[in-house]
């Protein structure tokens, strides 16, 4: 990367504000990856959901974007059954591991009171909450998941390179798996403005600055051994591909994942330099996503990586 790249990157840093509860986020980071990494388990960061842009630094406003979490929480399932642990770095308030199935607002419509000293589960959902609970607690208990929660796009990027970092000795085992919407566009610390934005005066002007990009940095300065899939949304399916197979050569990552916005659930397309692989849910199975096929490919191409890099 050019150390112009280099450069904006760190005033990124250097002008953001200080993450919070930074030595505890560490703390139960480096426990993890000690406990699985000592073990010869594979660990990926699954990042998932969109983050914020803030427009004040005391924020009440901010410029989000569309992303469920849904994609980085299914591959957070598929990737605890193929045997990895999963660091999941994901927006507060989105969709989680083994939630999928419940109904959206779980706790009001899931539960009933018999009386004043029990609580139930309705029929209609006893199998839903005794599959995410079961599953849930299993994956924390046997330290398969860590969940990290972000909302600003300082917080997500902060975390993202503490993580990079402590994955580095993990080498070649260790992967990265971009699902995240992170914003493109922001508002820099030092000339945002520290109060809510007065109304009333007429319309609002805003200067965006471009968010450097980060991905070149992780894999060459911050955890270059890791494999790395990044993914590229677009709208328009006519530029989808070429824009995914242009990303793969700028940021040298493994592959690229590319999907357009109105049909991201039922199909994607794997895009790497061995070619571009359509990926689908199988439609003779009701329960099927297209993460099962998905991951099942991803996972493939890491063992393969992992190989080659022993050789
Ligand atoms: O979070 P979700 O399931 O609603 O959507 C997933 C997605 C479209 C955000 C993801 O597949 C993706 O493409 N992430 C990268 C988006 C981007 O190009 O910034």
């Amino acid at each position: 990367m050019s150390s112009m790249g280099e450069d904006e990157v760190s005033s990124f840093f250097e002008s953001s504000p200080p993450l919070k509860k930074m030595e505890d986020i560490l703390q139960k980071l480096n426990g993890f990856i000690e406990l699985n990494s000592s073990g010869g388990r594979r660990i990926v960061c699954v990042t998932s959901g969109g983050t914020t842009v803030p427009l004040e630094q005391r924020c009440v406003r901010n410029i989000d974007n569309f992303s469920s979490g849904n994609r980085g929480a299914a591959s957070t399932e598929n990737f605890v059954k193929a045997g990895y642990a999963v660091v999941f770095l994901y927006r507060s308030g989105t969709c989680q591991p083994y939630c999928r199935s419940l109904p959206d607002d779980p706790f009001l419509e899931c539960f009933q009171f018999p009386d004043n000293t029990n609580i139930q589960v309705h029929a209609s959902h006893v199998e839903a909450v005794k599959m995410a609970v079961m599953d849930q607690q299993a994956a924390v208990a046997e330290a398969r998941l860590l969940k990290l929660p972000f909302t600003t796009i300082y917080e997500y990027l902060q975390m993202l390179r503490l993580i990079a970092t402590a994955f580095k000795d993990v080498g070649p085992c260790s992967m990265f798996y971009l699902a995240a919407a992170v914003s493109d566009f922001y508002v820099p610390w030092n000339s945002m403005t520290e109060h809510k934005i007065e109304s009333g005066s007429g319309p609002l002007d805003i200067r965006l600055a471009q968010v450097p990009k980060m991905l070149s940095i992780l894999r060459t300065n911050w955890a270059p051994q890791a494999f790395c899939i990044s993914f590229k949304l677009e709208t328009d399916s006519k530029i989808l591909i070429d824009k995914a197979t242009k990303a793969l050569g700028k940021y040298k990552v493994h592959a690229v994942v590319a999907n357009e916005l109105s049909t991201r659930k039922e199909e994607v397309v794997v895009v790497s330099s061995s070619g571009n692989v359509v990926v689908r849910c199988d439609s003779d199975k009701p329960e099927a996503i297209v993460e099962d096929n998905l991951i099942r490919l991803i996972v493939d191409r890491h063992s393969t990586y992992i190989k080659e890099s022993h050789t």
